[in-house]
């Protein structure tokens, strides 16, 4: 049986308190990701390595099907559909995990719900036409990001006074928004959107002071897993060369009381909790 709304919010509301925050392994389901040897074949692929995560400690799978990396280019709404719908229905037939959709599409969002999806996570944080009322209508939690622009754009509006102030209140706008067309605040999830139209110091500013989201009363996610921040801090040009920065962001997040953290290295990522959450308890008793 797959988790109820009210039992999966219960566990993002809790993930800070408890000690740890929940683990999202992120499954990209996009031509560069995965096997090009056919359609079927990349959402086997896709299938299987999402079952890798879930049996390595994922709470929850973050399945996108349209590449969010700066300057990358739409896909097609059918193209994301074909990508993404197998997949969520392949994972379905083995794992009740938690699942999410990653995309900006309410088309995208309406059919993974009805294939098994749990959970939106929308980059865009709903402001398509139609998607506020679309995901109202799913009825299940949503994350809204902070971004400027659009991935092809963001890099070149990433122009701040006071980033973390302005994070917040772009999100608290969007939250008002979700608020307006019926959906329950206590269902959001914020997020900071670390490397989507910042630079360097805007990323480290909102690391530093990812507190003062916290302290807003909703969960907080935090996506820092081989983002170009962590490169640029440790001259690594290659993401896969960036677990140790990584795991040391995701620590950071977690002492500032991040509910979920986005990550590709979910076992590393969850051992690495594992000696974080122990002092937590230690501290906590
Ligand atoms: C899809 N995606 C890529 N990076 C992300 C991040 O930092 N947060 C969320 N919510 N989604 C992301």
């Amino acid at each position: 049986m797959t988790l109820t709304k009210a039992a999966l919010l219960a566990r993002i509301h809790g993930a800070p308190q408890s000690g740890r925050p929940m683990v999202m392994g992120v499954v990209n389901v996009t031509p560069d990701s995965f096997s090009d040897g056919g359609d079927h074949f990349a959402a086997e692929q896709a299938i299987a390595h999402s079952l890798q995560l879930a049996s390595q400690g994922a709470d929850i799978l973050d399945i996108g099907g349209e590449s969010t990396r700066p300057g990358s280019l739409p896909v097609s709404l059918q193209e994301e559909l074909d990508r993404v719908i197998p997949v969520i229905k392949g994972i379905r037939l083995h794992t009740d995990c938690p699942i999410s959709i990653d995309t900006s599409k309410p088309e995208v969002m309406e059919a993974a719900v009805s294939a098994g999806a749990n959970l939106i996570n929308d980059v865009n944080a709903l402001q398509a036409p139609k998607a506020l009322e679309v995901a109202k209508a799913c009825d299940v939690p949503v994350v809204v990001m902070h971004m400027r622009g659009t991935p092809e754009t963001m890099q070149a509006q990433a122009n701040y006074d006071d980033v973390v102030a302005e994070v917040m209140e772009f999100l608290t706008e969007r939250m008002l928004a979700c608020e307006k067309v019926g959906m329950d605040k206590k269902s959001l999830i914020i997020d900071p959107g670390f490397g989507f139209g910042k630079k360097l110091d805007h990323n480290v500013a909102l690391l530093a002071r990812l507190s003062e989201l916290v302290q807003s009363g909703t969960p907080v996610l935090a996506g820092l897993s081989r983002k170009s921040m962590l490169g640029a801090l440790t001259q690594r040009e290659s993401p896969k060369e960036r677990l140790a920065a990584s795991l040391s962001a995701c620590l950071i997040a977690a002492q500032a009381g991040a509910a979920i953290v986005r990550v590709h290295d979910v076992q590393e990522t969850c051992d690495a909790l594992k000696v974080w959450a122990a002092v937590y308890d230690y501290n906590k008793n």
